[in-house]
């Protein structure tokens, strides 16, 4: 039987790799020298495309491949997806949520525990001599405090039972207050931020959430807060955020997201008090083999005719 073909947009480890290479004719994107001639010569055949969160699929990409049912992507967020497109044309879309989610959270914690308590800076005045100098400078405490989370979806849920366990009140802003969760709601990022020590951003990416943490909700956390963004580049207003760290308007970030992947603004390279991450909240062995798990099963599933484990509504 004929493999299905597939264009993959950009590189998988090596055993999700091996396993679609297995199933599928895998086209790969990344690797063509001139990419537009590739899609040309590939894409009458090509019926779904494999892609990673931040990588998405534009609908100028999905126009080039006349046959395409499916996309498959390797992230919760699928804010680089044109997904109005996707439901114009009939092509189901996966992504890969629950598995995870308790990963994106522990960086959430591990990114307030070292902002705060300035653990690279901490090791790095270990490593350079400065202890035999002179004792560390006071850090901030984390357990106790008031934790703001942005967005009370699977991942802030994960990240409140977290900091539950640091003695940290707990509270959200969302669209709308959800009945089900414990925590005090707060209409708006603004007044979350007045009331917040650290400001958690957890919200879905794309043009609804773009630049909900501006000047006044950075104002509004105030000089001795700290702000935390996992979630996507596009939440943070970035000028008012390099403002505000260069001022000493917030007293800290720890970001694992920024607006130029991976070419991140070289402002944030001098400031001492952030705490920089390349966007790996997912990026553990275990949750890794379990994302292109679920991209490999949604494929499978589609060609199969089964039901798809993880549609996007
Ligand atoms: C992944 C993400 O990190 O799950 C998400 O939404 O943040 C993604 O960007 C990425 O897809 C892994 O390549």
């Amino acid at each position: 039987m004929t493999k299905p073909e597939i264009a993959i947009v950009g590189v998988y480890p090596a055993w999700d790799m091996e396993a679609i290479d297995a199933a599928y004719t895998a086209h790969r994107l990344w690797e063509a020298g001139d990419r537009d001639s590739f899609i040309d010569s590939i894409g009458a055949n090509v019926r779904a495309i494999a892609t990673r969160g931040e990588l998405g699929a534009s609908a100028d990409l999905m126009c080039r491949f006349p046959k395409l049912e499916i996309v498959s992507c390797y992230g919760v967020g699928t804010d680089a997806i044109d997904l109005s497109y996707a439901r114009g044309h009939g092509i189901r879309v996966t992504n890969t949520p629950d598995v995870l989610t308790n990963d994106v959270a522990d960086l959430g914690i591990a990114l307030m525990l070292a902002t705060a308590r300035q653990i690279p800076q901490s090791d790095r005045f270990v490593r350079d001599g400065s202890w035999a100098k002179g004792n560390m400078p006071l850090v901030t405490r984390v357990y106790g405090k008031k934790v703001g989370i942005v967005g009370m979806g699977r991942i802030g849920q994960a990240i409140a039972r977290r900091a539950s366990g640091f003695d940290c009140e707990i509270a959200y802003t969302s669209r709308t207050p959800k009945a089900e969760i414990p925590y005090r709601y707060f209409d708006s990022a603004a007044s979350l931020a007045d009331w917040a020590e650290f400001l958690i951003v957890i919200v879905s990416g794309g043009e609804g959430t773009k630049d909900i943490i501006n000047a006044e909700v950075l104002s509004a956390l105030g000089p001795n807060g700290f702000l935390i963004n996992i979630s996507r580049g596009t939440t943070v207003d970035e000028a008012a955020l390099l403002e505000a760290l260069e001022n000493g308007r917030i007293k800290g970030a720890g970001l694992d997201v920024f607006r130029n992947e991976p070419k991140i603004d070289a402002r944030f390279m001098a400031l001492p008090n952030v705490v920089l991450h390349p966007h790996h909240g997912s990026g553990t062995i275990e949750t890794r083999q379990a994302m292109g798990k679920l991209v490999r099963d949604n494929l499978a599933a589609h060609f199969a005719g089964k039901e798809l484990l993880t549609p996007v509504a």
